[in-house]
């Protein structure tokens, strides 16, 4: 229900009759699952807050991480053929369309911000671009592409990446949430990097222990040899530790936020 509604939400904000529009909406309306949103979402209703007054706000944060999807999956990045089940913007348009389509989403999404007011507006504009921005995903990226074949990265070096890469989108949804709901929740920063961060893993062993046709997307990590929290620990370890930080997360945030932590109990359990 509430994915659906937002579903309907994102399919009004790309109209114009060009490929760069028709790239977008391929991309954006394909069959994600929504995570950083819905987050936001279950928040907002756990604080009895209309969730449609954060639509704004999801919707960026889904534009800003399918721009990253659309980019991360180019020949000078990851060079992947297969994205939410189906084939990559570069592989279904071309490549000068999909570099285009992820701009068109990033700045369209600082755009969609601005339905805020004054206050709330400068604070989120901050947030997303330093989450989004040279010391947040994109360093992120950087790290990862510079870590390529390498096979001397550590658990802490390997933990800033997936911070960085990962961590900084999972944690905005709540950090988001906490200025629209005009609250104050102790550590929320240090649980939304520990959210991450247990996404991240489960990730990592998804790529290991399913397949492409199951997570609709390439299974590429394990092919070029990455090396991720299942490579450096071994499948029962990185299990344990994921378990450990979806325990902290739903230990830590506070009992009223009920449909968050179910949510985060499906997230958990999901299996792609
Ligand atoms: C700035 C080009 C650029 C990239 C930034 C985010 C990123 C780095 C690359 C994307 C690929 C990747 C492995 C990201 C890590 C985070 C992650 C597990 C993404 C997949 O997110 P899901 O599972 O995907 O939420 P859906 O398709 O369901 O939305």
């Amino acid at each position: 229900m509430m994915k659906n509604s937002f579903q309907e939400y994102l399919k009004t904000l790309f109209q114009e009759k060009t490929v760069v529009d028709e790239a977008v909406n391929y991309a954006l309306l394909g069959d994600g699952k929504r995570v950083r949103p819905l987050l936001l979402l279950n928040f907002l209703k756990d604080c009895d807050i209309d969730i449609e007054y954060g639509f704004p706000a999801a919707a960026a944060l889904e534009m800003i991480h399918t721009y990253s999807l659309i980019h991360d999956d180019l020949p000078a990045m990851d060079n992947d053929d297969l994205r939410r089940g189906k084939p990559t913007v570069h592989k279904q348009f071309d490549e000068a369309t999909a570099i285009l389509a992820g701009d068109a989403l990033l700045t369209k999404a600082f755009e969609l911000l601005t339905e805020y007011d004054g206050d709330i507006c400068r604070k989120l504009v901050q947030l997303y671009a330093q989450s989004s921005g040279n010391k947040g995903m994109i360093k992120g990226q950087i790290l990862d592409i510079s870590y390529e074949n390498s096979e001397h990265i550590t658990l802490d070096e390997l933990k800033t990446m997936d911070n960085c890469k990962t961590g900084y989108l999972i944690r905005l949804p709540l950090l988001t949430a906490e200025i629209l709901a005009n609250e104050s929740i102790t550590n929320l920063g240090e649980i939304g990097f520990s959210l991450g961060l247990a996404f991240q893993i489960q990730d990592d062993i998804l790529d290991y222990t399913s397949n492409e046709i199951e997570l609709g997307k390439s299974t590429s990590d394990a092919t070029n040899n990455k090396s991720t929290y299942y490579t450096l620990l071994g499948h029962n370890e990185a299990q344990a530790l994921c378990d450990e930080l979806y325990e902290s997360v739903l230990k830590e945030l506070p009992e009223k936020f009920v449909c968050l932590k179910e949510y985060i109990q499906q997230l958990r359990y999901r299996g792609k």
